[in-house]
């Protein structure tokens, strides 16, 4: 008798344990999984789908899930909403987003491009706003034929702003934190631009606040016409994570880059 409850006290221990301390999905995060998967994943509302039983929102979240590397479960779980919290760039991610505005492997057909820095951000100086976004052409310049010319006037190819919420496009930001920034993929008008999200808090190198420098290094990254990596070592992986800009080693991230896209010719 005695072991048979014993027994019982460790089967229950086990039952205690494995149901213990998961936090649950509420509906705020179906929203925000909802919302996220429409900005980043191109899903959209088609009338009549549903009513064949078929899902669109399973299918989204297993392509996100698919590449973030995460469990592919079609479902949303902890994992899945706790990367959708991540800070990240504005620009949707996959082969998907070839077709929109953004992303896609449109190139310029000249290799001179202008920029231009239209406003500031109060984050930080003005000095160090210029510098931060000169040496993000740089890292671009090493490695490409393309060569950036500033100016401080007119309409350059590369228009670079910093705004809140609704700010002459069709994609506001949202506050601090969630989208950082986005950029547009090589073309006319507002093809080439960066916009940084004025909510954040931008920085020269601390680690509370974001990296201007490398915010900047990705955005100019689609600025060129580069798409999102799925590789979370390589600079256009689309969450932020901290690297300190002075030891930050761009050639091996931007080897794996265009290994992984097959072409170094932009
Ligand atoms: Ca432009
Ligand atoms: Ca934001
Ligand atoms: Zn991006
Ligand atoms: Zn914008």
């Amino acid at each position: 008798m005695k072991t048979y409850i014993t027994v019982f006290v460790l089967v229950t221990l086990q039952v205690a344990v494995n149901s213990a301390p998961t936090p649950e999905i509420t509906l705020q995060d179906e929203h925000f999984a909802e919302d996220y998967l429409k900005r980043f994943y191109n899903l959209t509302e088609e009338p009549g789908v549903a009513q064949r039983g078929f899902n669109p929102i399973t299918k989204k979240l297993s392509e996100m899930q698919r590449f973030f590397g995460l469990r592919i479960t079609g479902t949303l779980d902890n994992e899945t909403v706790a990367l959708m919290k991540k800070p990240r760039c504005g620009v949707p991610d996959g082969h998907i987003a070839q077709y929109s505005t953004f992303g896609g492997d449109l190139k310029w057909k000249k290799n001179s491009l202008t920029y231009r820095i239209e406003n500031y951000t109060p984050d930080m100086s003005r000095s160090e706003v210029d510098s931060s976004i000169e040496k993000a052409l740089q890292v671009w310049a090493k490695v490409t034929p393309l060569r950036f010319t500033r100016l401080y006037s007119g309409t350059a190819d590369i228009m670079i702003s910093f705004g809140r919420y609704s700010h002459g496009d069709y994609y506001p930001f949202d506050g601090p934190d969630g989208t950082l920034a986005h950029a547009f993929a090589p073309s006319s008008g507002i093809g080439g631009d960066a916009h940084f999200d004025d909510d954040e808090n931008f920085t020269t190198r601390s680690n509370s606040g974001y990296v201007l420098f490398m915010v900047a290094a990705h955005e100019f990254g689609h600025s060129l016409g580069l798409s999102h990596s799925d590789d979370p070592g390589a600079l256009m992986y689309p969450t932020y994570s901290y690297r300190d800009p002075d030891t930050f080693v761009l050639r091996n991230m931007l080897a794996k880059q265009y290994r992984a896209k097959g072409t170094c010719d932009l």
